[in-house]
């Protein structure tokens, strides 16, 4: 049996509370979605199939370059981490998947940590390698770059590093490395675009040499920060490029921040696709740029049209679509387990809508250029409340009718403030 952190009976009892507005709301959804011919409940499967990894980070505060405002009973190491994890998946029931990064969740034990994922329901999704900071003691830095750092040794430790990430990651159970470097430059003139593209590909190509065949390896492009003049992997032309230099197991991943305003990265997905190329997602929302704001804060709109391509992109070719699903979100003033649920409610939800799209018509009204009509199609679908389809996908899952509202009424985060070392239990002198 799976070990759940939270109390099931106090989500009972939540749920009890609400069991009869969501049946209510949910045949009330039923009927309208049957009238244009939906069948709610095959829209529900598809639902509760949906899983979206939680980076193993992202359970803890975040923060920006000009601070950190740590919370009390947030995780301190990797197995409280876990066990965050655990709770957000227990809540909303769509979140089984844990994302690694090394050697921020180090371990001396990856066989352990497995078991202990296990143990508690989760599974591990992509490794993330990280070789845009040093780490303290190691050998070579990576302050001009990384993988195409002009410095060959700083690429040999970089190339090492991915190298101990498969590693790791083979004990884990993972399937997949992603790779986002910092390498640019702040200063024209600084490198040659060229050669440190070069470079990369070089040392890329030796990790990929080391990936086991049924793994894949995700490379995110971003088109600055650290790095404010020029980044080596800066958009998804530079990222296909070296997927495609690098073989079939190399795919493109999206960060939906890591775009300039304005992008329309929806395209950009449907090209992937169309291409073989689309590795996997980081969620996150922006208005100005790498801002990692909850996944649909800001615009959930673009989050749906994003999703309307991936149905698509699904229903085209069902066997072969995997795409990797992952939050990834600064928590800077929320708690970050209530960011991650509310997060992965906005993500479910603008699948499920996508899913409610009537594609026969969308597609006559193209085919007939019927501009306004074709648009509609999209909106109707964007106008659904499915909240309570979701709502009811994650109850009979075994989660809670309000994620957010269940985890407060746990008293989750008050209980864990008083037993772990967090950085403000630690500043008060309470440890
Ligand atoms: C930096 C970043 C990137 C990675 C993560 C580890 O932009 O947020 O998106 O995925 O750090
Ligand atoms: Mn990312
Ligand atoms: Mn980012």
């Amino acid at each position: 049996t799976i070990k759940r952190p939270l109390n099931e009976e106090i989500i009972a009892t939540h749920n009890a509370k609400h069991s009869a507005a969501i049946d209510a709301d949910y045949a009330a959804l039923a009927a309208k979605l049957a009238r244009v011919g939906i069948n709610i409940d095959a829209v529900k499967a598809k639902v509760a199939s949906f899983a979206v990894a939680i980076p193993s980070w992202g359970t803890a505060t975040g923060g920006t370059r000009f601070g950190r405002f740590p919370i009390p009973g947030e995780p301190t190491n990797v197995q409280e981490r876990l066990t965050d994890c655990a709770v957000v998946q227990q809540l909303c029931r769509v979140t089984p998947g844990v994302s690694t990064h090394f050697p921020w969740d180090n371990t001396s034990d990856p066989a352990a940590m497995r078991e202990e994922a296990e143990s508690l329901g989760l599974y591990f999704d992509a490794v993330n390698s990280n070789t845009f900071q040093d780490q303290p003691g190691q050998a070579e830095t990576y302050k001009f770059g990384s993988l195409s750092a002009a410095a060959k040794a700083s690429r040999e430790q970089a190339i090492a590093h991915n190298i101990d990430c498969i590693e790791i990651g083979k004990k884990l159970g993972s399937k997949a490395l992603t790779v986002w470097v910092g390498d640019g430059t702040n200063f024209p003139g600084q490198q040659s675009f060229r050669d440190s593209f070069d470079r990369y590909l070089d040392s890329s190509a030796a990790i990929y040499a080391a990936l086991p065949s049924d793994w894949l390896m995700l490379i995110e492009h971003k088109f600055f920060e650290p790095a404010f003049y020029s980044t080596v992997i800066a958009d998804w032309g530079v990222n296909l490029m070296a997927a495609n230099a690098l073989g079939a197991k190399a795919r493109c991943l999206v960060d939906l921040g890591h775009h300039a305003p304005n992008v329309n990265v929806e395209q950009i997905v449907s090209m992937l696709d169309r291409v073989g190329k689309l590795g996997g997602f980081h969620f996150n929302d922006s208005k100005y740029g790498d801002d990692d704001l909850d996944a649909g804060a800001i615009n959930p709109h673009r989050l749906f049209l994003i999703f309307n391509e991936l149905v698509e992109a699904e229903l085209r070719a069902p066997k072969e679509f995997a795409p990797a699903y992952m939050i990834d979100e600064s928590h800077n003033l929320t708690d970050p387990a209530e960011s991650l649920l509310s997060a992965a409610e906005a993500i479910v939800c603008a699948y499920a809508r996508a899913l409610l799209v009537d594609r026969v018509a969308l597609k006559a009204h193209r085919e007939s250029n019927d501009v306004l009509m074709a648009f509609k199609t999209l909106r109707a679908a964007y106008n659904i409340d499915v909240s309570p389809l979701v709502a009811k996908a994650r109850v009979d899952a075994g989660g809670a009718a309000d994620p957010v509202a269940a985890l407060r009424e746990s008293g989750w985060r008050k209980a864990k403030a008083a037993e772990r070392k967090s950085e403000v239990n630690k500043a008060a002198g309470i440890i």
